[in-house]
């Protein structure tokens, strides 16, 4: 990543020695920033099932991104929970827009976690698919939907790290390289860099 304007508030590195006897590593970032802002290969969007934008990181994503996102997010057939889409990312410095569609809190019996989790793989997979290096998540659902911060930033961690050493350990064509958790938050980022930091 080449942001200037940002610096991570804590980093971990992820690496294994992979099969080829090379070692691959893996940035895991901890940034308070507007994810709008990011000169990353993709920025993740915390969507709603239309695709057709809202509030919060969705509005924003679609207002910097500009009127042609919405567009190609007409031909995207919606999203459903846990599930990613891709788009370009138009006006974006990002290359790509990931569209997940994060649970809706009911309290935690409801699949909440598992479907949290599912957002983050999902978004992942598309990030290889696409040779993706550099991707910066916003703390999915803990906005509108209403996950409360400290149970999502377990989910967002444990899934995010698993994900990478399974990739690091098995896969031929891991493309990622860095993987930003981007708060908008200072309190939200505190958050973030107790639970990575603890891991
Ligand atoms: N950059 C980074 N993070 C941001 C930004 C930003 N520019 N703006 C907000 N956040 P939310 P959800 C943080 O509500 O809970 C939308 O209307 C925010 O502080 O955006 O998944 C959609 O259309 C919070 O930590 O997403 C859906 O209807 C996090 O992003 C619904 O909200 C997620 O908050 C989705 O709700």
């Amino acid at each position: 990543m080449s942001n200037t304007q940002t610096k991570p508030i804590l980093q971990k590195h992820l690496s294994t020695a992979n099969d080829a006897g090379s070692e691959n590593s893996v940035t895991l970032s901890v940034l308070q920033a507007d994810i709008t802002t990011l000169n990353v290969d993709a920025i993740v969007n915390a969507a709603n099932s239309s695709l057709l934008g809202g509030g919060g990181v969705d509005g924003a994503i679609h207002r910097a991104a500009g009127p042609e996102l919405l567009e190609y997010c007409r031909n995207l057939n919606g999203c459903a929970t846990g599930e990613a889409k891709i788009s370009p990312a138009f006006n974006l410095p990002s290359q790509y827009v990931i569209h997940t569609l994060g649970p809706v809190w009911h309290g935690g019996n409801d699949n909440e976690a598992a479907l949290l989790a599912s957002c983050y793989r999902n978004s992942l997979d598309l990030a290889v698919e696409n040779d993706v290096s550099s991707i910066a998540f916003p703390a999915i659902s803990t906005g509108v939907y209403g996950y409360p911060l400290e149970q999502a930033t377990e989910v967002a961690i444990d899934t995010v790290e698993a994900y990478v050493q399974s990739c690091l350990e098995n896969a031929t064509n891991f493309s990622i390289r860095e993987i930003i958790f981007c708060c908008f938050s200072a309190t939200d980022a505190a958050v973030y860099k107790q639970l990575l930091e603890l891991h």
